[in-house]
């Protein structure tokens, strides 16, 4: 088992976040590689480690001031036992290849998990948006696509949103893609609603980590009405989460971004919540200003130095993750126990550092990593495909229908896996074996490709 770790560490020193993902799945799935030997002879891990095809590419582009610029741009085809590639897009200046690399590779598993037929991928560049015009990005944006286009097809590999790629973005990537095939297809997800997008996509990936939460809750027959939340970043998977919180009569008492924190202790209801929607994707403001609207509300600017992030240190109940990866120190993870929090339903990508998830597992609280946690953005995505080449459109009811049906069938998976190996409750070990398996049978059936 070892020399797999020892393999990917020789191979790709540099590439920690990788290294993290990579390492948490090779402990979870040992007792199903002892149980089934035939998987260790056919290499499967060896095999899923390794992306299938990794490209990266130069994308040039002309500022507002006429400055030419480059940036660096990857994709990231990992699997495509159960289906085409299939996942975001991050725009963020910390991209690299590891971090794509892992983020491709939990995409392995939690597509998997969807029910739906998505193999898995992930690219991006080390492009931000922030603070450039939308000339600029769209440029980018163009720029991005005019290599991009040739690796992507509604049946090759589709990409979507994640950081720094929402709708604007989508635009103007699927505007590019459109010119240079020559063909109207669904070939991105999380499109407009009037050119092939789906109702429920902006709100699934949120809206689904609240679901995951409240299956988890109903095993103790306890639901989120009255339930104190801490909810981090605000962008769009912070958003919705908070939106359906409120639906569900929680209470959110925190909300991010990069800079630093606000703590409402009265709670950001609708009417807060439409004025954060309007501050980060009208304005393109800072979380600051929350604080300059509701003078009850308290902003702390995050200091480099402290050992731990204040906002993840208030009482409260649950807690939802939302900025990105390695957000939730060993230190944060404690801060939480102490103040309550029992309830940890995973919105980001790997959010919470090793020692954070030990301390979660010791603790034996209601923990859901995100590969099974935020599932629900790339399952409504698989929905906009299927909308696509039916050439329909289904209801808002029906799209949240299913979305709650595919996440209740994701946490009764996981539960499951965690029990048939031994952890009960596990929802690591759950996510990461009931995604393996389904992945590894496939590659068994397909022969060595
Ligand atoms: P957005 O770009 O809409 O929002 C990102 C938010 O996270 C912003 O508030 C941003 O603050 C904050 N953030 C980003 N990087 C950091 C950082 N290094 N430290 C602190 N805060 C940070 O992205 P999404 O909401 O789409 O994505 C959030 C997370 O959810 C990511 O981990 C993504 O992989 C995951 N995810 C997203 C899905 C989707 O459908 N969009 C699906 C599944 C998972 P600032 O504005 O200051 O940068
Ligand atoms: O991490 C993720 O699952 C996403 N960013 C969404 C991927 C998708 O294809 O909708």
């Amino acid at each position: 088992m070892s020399t797999i770790l020892d393999r990917v560490f020789a191979k790709d020193p540099f590439e920690k976040e990788f290294h993290q993902a990579v390492t948490e799945v090779v402990r979870s799935v040992k007792p199903v590689l002892d149980k089934n030997p035939e998987y260790r002879h056919a290499n499967i891990l060896g095999r899923m480690i390794e992306p299938e095809r990794v490209i990266q590419f130069r994308v040039p582009w002309v500022d507002d001031h006429g400055q030419i610029k480059v940036n660096r741009g990857f994709r990231i085809e990992m699997n495509s036992a159960i289906g085409p590639y299939k996942g975001g897009l991050r725009f963020h200046s910390s991209v690299n290849l590891s971090i794509l690399k892992f983020l491709a590779f939990e995409q392995t598993f939690k597509n998997a998990l969807t029910t739906l037929p998505l193999g898995a991928g992930k690219g991006g560049a080390d492009f931000d948006p922030k603070g450039k015009s939308d000339n600029e990005v769209m440029r980018f944006c163009q720029s991005f696509m005019c290599e991009l286009f040739r690796h992507l097809g509604p049946d090759t590999d589709i990409p979507a949103g994640d950081i720094g790629v929402g709708a604007r973005e989508i635009g103007y990537l699927f505007g590019m893609y459109k010119k240079l095939k020559n063909e109207f297809s669904g070939v991105l997800t999380g499109k407009g609603l009037n050119w092939g997008g789906s109702l429920i996509r902006p709100e699934a990936t949120g809206y689904g980590t609240v679901f995951f939460a409240e299956e988890m809750l109903a095993i103790r027959r306890e639901s989120l009405k009255d339930k104190v939340c801490l909810v981090s970043a605000s962008g769009n998977v912070a958003q919705y989460t908070i939106e359906k919180l409120n639906q569900l009569g929680a209470k959110v008492i925190t909300i991010s971004d990069s800079s630093g924190y606000i703590y409402d202790e009265k709670g950001i209801d609708e009417a807060k919540l439409q004025y954060v929607i309007y501050l980060k994707n009208g304005k393109r403001g800072r979380i600051r200003e929350y604080a300059d609207k509701y003078p009850e509300a308290v902003y702390t600017e995050f200091n480099g130095s402290l050992d731990h992030n204040p906002l993840w240190n208030h009482k409260a109940d649950c807690a939802f993750p939302s900025a990105t990866q390695n957000e939730i120190n060993a230190k944060d993870a404690q801060n939480m126990i102490n103040n309550g929090v029992y309830v940890v339903s995973e919105g980001a990508n790997m959010p919470t550092m090793p020692e954070g998830v030990e301390i979660f597992l010791d603790n034996k609280i209601l923990y859901a990593p995100g590969k099974a946690a935020n599932a629900g953005g790339v399952a409504v995505s698989g929905l906009e495909m299927s909308q696509n080449s039916m050439r329909i459109k289904w209801t808002r009811e029906e799209v949240e229908a299913k979305l709650k049906g595919i996440m209740q069938s994701i946490h009764a998976a996981c539960l499951s896996a965690s029990e048939e190996y031994g952890t009960p409750g596990n929802y690591v070990n759950g996510a990461n074996i009931a995604g393996f398996v389904k992945v590894a049978d496939s590659m068994m059936d397909q022969g060595i490709v």
